[in-house]
């Protein structure tokens, strides 16, 4: 036990969990694994090397962990309708990592979303592999609309022609339209890479629009949406299953964390699970409702709305910047990142936006009715950051609220 053996590790975790248990946890990004995700994590199966893929290793002592991985592959493929999984990945970077080198040599075109339009650093961003070894070209939203304009990026990809179109977001809201994005990868010769990590439970519950019909290969995290272990995943077609493989090992990685692989089948049995699909609806209903109750309060919502689990909201109106608002929200109780918004006037450290999730919220139990008093809560923050006496009237009505939705299930 570790509280026996190192007190001071013991009380630190004990903190953390309290820490999460009392604030409202906003981060779209985050969740909140199962006990028996957490299971899987902690077993023995951390003791292991497995390099290599089943049936052809590099270790003796494989009998058993060939079954976890592959019982994690059938899953995977099942879930989401692919022709082949790899669930090898150390996490999101490390999947798009390999979806690039499986089919991309350095210096060939790239398209991807730019950051402030809701991509990632790995979607071509100039200080990440992906924007130094590839010659990386930046979808970005209109400016107008703030949402993605296809003929625009068609123009772009017709005079590019990318290798790869590398479709993916972190805080673009909309859905994506996932069949004009084949068609316009058919038109300019680019192969089709989504990026799913966010929404990656969403679309296995059907709550999302699921891009694996139309996509070459599609990478995610398992530990967003999809309420998983830290990790990342690669779903393919078949043709493509062989470069994958190797692109992950032995391209990139070394030995797979085989504990990690045996807490994603368990995540991967949860979301096949009816219960998972409501559970995926309600984040999305949670999304909305919290998006309408902060446009009631006088706020503006990037692109006018959601259509997943997450938003950026744009703090213009309140006068505050992003970075001071979340540190204040933290204050009281809510966590959330500061965020770019498109086109944002203001630079990067102080930008002019915060970007808020609902998947913790609704992994403990909000409803979409009890979103109007997280608003409340985030709005009065929002109109008096400064108001010390305010906050922490907020932090202890938020941890009162909070006792009644258990942290742990
Ligand atoms: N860190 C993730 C996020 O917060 O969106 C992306 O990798």
């Amino acid at each position: 036990m570790i509280s026996e053996f190192d007190e001071t590790l013991s009380e630190l975790i004990k903190a953390e969990e309290a820490r999460q248990a009392r604030v409202l946890r906003m981060i779209p990004s985050e969740n909140i694994v199962s006990d028996n995700v957490l299971e899987a994590l902690g077993s023995v199966l951390t003791n292991k090397y497995s390099e290599g893929y089943p049936g052809k290793r590099y270790y003796q002592g494989q009998a058993v962990l060939d079954q976890i991985e592959r019982l994690a592959q059938e899953r995977a493929r099942a879930l989401f309708g692919a022709e082949h999984a790899n669930v090898q990945s150390y996490s999101g970077s490390p999947a798009n990592m390999a979806a690039y080198m499986a089919v991309c040599q350095p210096g060939d075109p790239i398209v991807g979303l730019g950051l402030n339009s809701g991509g990632h650093l790995t979607h071509g961003r100039n200080v990440n592999f992906s924007g130094k070894l590839y010659d990386a070209h930046a979808i970005e939203v209109n400016p107008e609309t703030e949402l993605l304009d296809y003929d625009a990026i068609e123009k772009m990809c017709l005079e590019v022609r990318p290798k790869v179109m590398f479709i993916g977001t972190t805080s673009y809201s909309r859905a994506f339209d996932f069949e004009r994005i084949r068609a316009i990868a058919d038109a300019c010769g680019a192969l089709m890479i989504v990026d799913i990590a966010h929404v990656a439970g969403l679309v296995a519950a059907g709550a999302y629009p699921n891009p694996v019909p139309y996509a070459d290969i599609v990478t995610m995290t398992t530990h967003k949406t999809l309420r998983g272990p830290r990790g990342g995943m690669i779903l393919c077609r078949e043709k493509l299953a062989r470069d994958i493989d190797r692109a992950v090992f032995p391209g990139i990685q070394g030995g797979p964390h085989m504990n990690q692989v045996a807490a994603l089948a368990v995540a991967l049995k949860e979301a096949a699970s009816e219960g998972f699909k409501r559970y995926a609806f309600r984040i999305v209903d949670n999304a909305r409702a919290l998006a309408k109750a902060l446009v009631d309060r006088g706020l503006r919502i990037v692109s006018g709305g959601t259509d997943c689990h997450l938003m950026v909201v744009d703090l213009r109106a309140k006068a505050v910047d992003g970075k001071t608002a979340a540190i204040a929200l933290e204050k009281a109780g809510i966590v959330c990142n500061f965020n770019a918004i498109p086109y944002d006037p203001n630079p990067p450290r102080h930008p002019s936006g915060i970007r808020l999730g609902t998947p913790c919220l609704t992994t403990r139990g909000l409803v979409p009715s009890d979103m109007t008093r997280v608003a409340d809560w985030i709005v009065g923050v929002l109109d008096e950051p400064d108001n010390q006496a305010r906050i922490e009237r907020t932090a202890c009505e938020v941890a009162e609220f909070l006792e009644k939705f258990p942290y742990r299930h």
